[in-house]
């Protein structure tokens, strides 16, 4: 689906915003979806908010995100989107591997006027892997544009590796500032796709209007966790290809493709 051009993009920049993935019917039932998600968590009392902690935050008004992993199991419209034929032909396009692998799904929901934004960072120490193939899709269902506090990159930057973390693994934000990082602002079902070394955040949502998405963090099976970390619901589950790993029992826990034995041991 995709050019030559838009893969060397991705490759040079460690991000790639493309369009035309989802249909508007898709788009419009996805969102639908998403509502009813929020809807029904709030009403069983779940705390969404997940306004991140740190220094970064000083100086701003109080904000607000609204925030749930694993949008796949609470509703068969979004675990679709896992196996979509065009979502899945673009990572495995942009990953240069057949096969893809669910990570983890996290949906945000940042509120008018209110919406908190993300200091800049790596996703690599959430998750550590050996081979860094490990990527997201941000799915946008509400257009995103600067004022709604869209996702902000430091292009290139997958090419330093891991950096150290200031605190609570973010970066130092003296070093890597919101506003000099380049804006991505994106139409409603425009997908962000960006490898997890890409230093990113985004800025508060000032604007009248709710901004929607959800991202979808996978990597190629073979690539392995450096630590037994971050769980998270179907993680395993192979979105395109097959797992080529034919001797291993890969259905068994979340891992998939097992904990690199260079890593620490992992808990039983
Ligand atoms: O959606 C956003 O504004 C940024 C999300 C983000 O940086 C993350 O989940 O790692």
């Amino acid at each position: 689906m995709l050019s030559e051009a838009q893969i060397q993009e991705f490759r040079e920049n460690g991000c790639l915003l493309v369009s035309g993935i989802f249909s508007d019917d898709e788009l419009d039932r996805l969102e639908k979806e998403f509502d009813g998600i929020i809807e029904r968590r709030l009403a069983n009392k779940a705390q969404l908010d997940a306004t991140w902690e740190g220094s970064w935050k000083k100086g701003q008004p109080k904000t607000q995100i609204l925030h749930t992993h694993d949008v796949q199991a609470y509703s068969a419209e979004w675990a679709k989107v896992l196996v979509h034929d065009r979502f899945t032909e673009v990572i495995s396009e942009l990953m240069g591997s057949p096969n893809v692998q669910l990570h983890h799904t996290k949906l945000f929901q940042k509120p008018q006027e209110k919406g908190s934004g993300f200091p800049m960072h790596q996703d690599y120490p959430y998750f550590p892997h050996e081979n860094h193939t490990m990527m997201a899709g941000i799915i946008h269902i509400s257009d995103a544009t600067e004022e709604m506090g869209c996702v902000r990159v430091y292009p290139g930057t997958h090419k330093q590796g891991p950096l150290p973390c200031f605190e609570h693994n973010h970066l130092n934000p003296e070093e890597w500032p919101l506003e000099k990082a380049t804006s991505c602002p994106a139409k409603r079902g425009d997908v962000l796709f960006f490898n997890y070394l890409t230093i990113h955040g985004s800025g508060i949502n000032a604007s009248d209007r709710l901004r929607k998405t959800v991202l979808v963090q996978v990597r190629d099976p073979l690539d392995k966790p450096l630590e037994d970390t971050h769980r998270s619901h179907a993680q395993g589950l192979i979105m395109r290809g097959v797992h080529p790993l034919q001797g291993e029992a890969v259905a068994v826990g979340t891992l998939g493709s097992g904990v690199s034995e260079a890593a620490p041991s992992v808990p039983s």
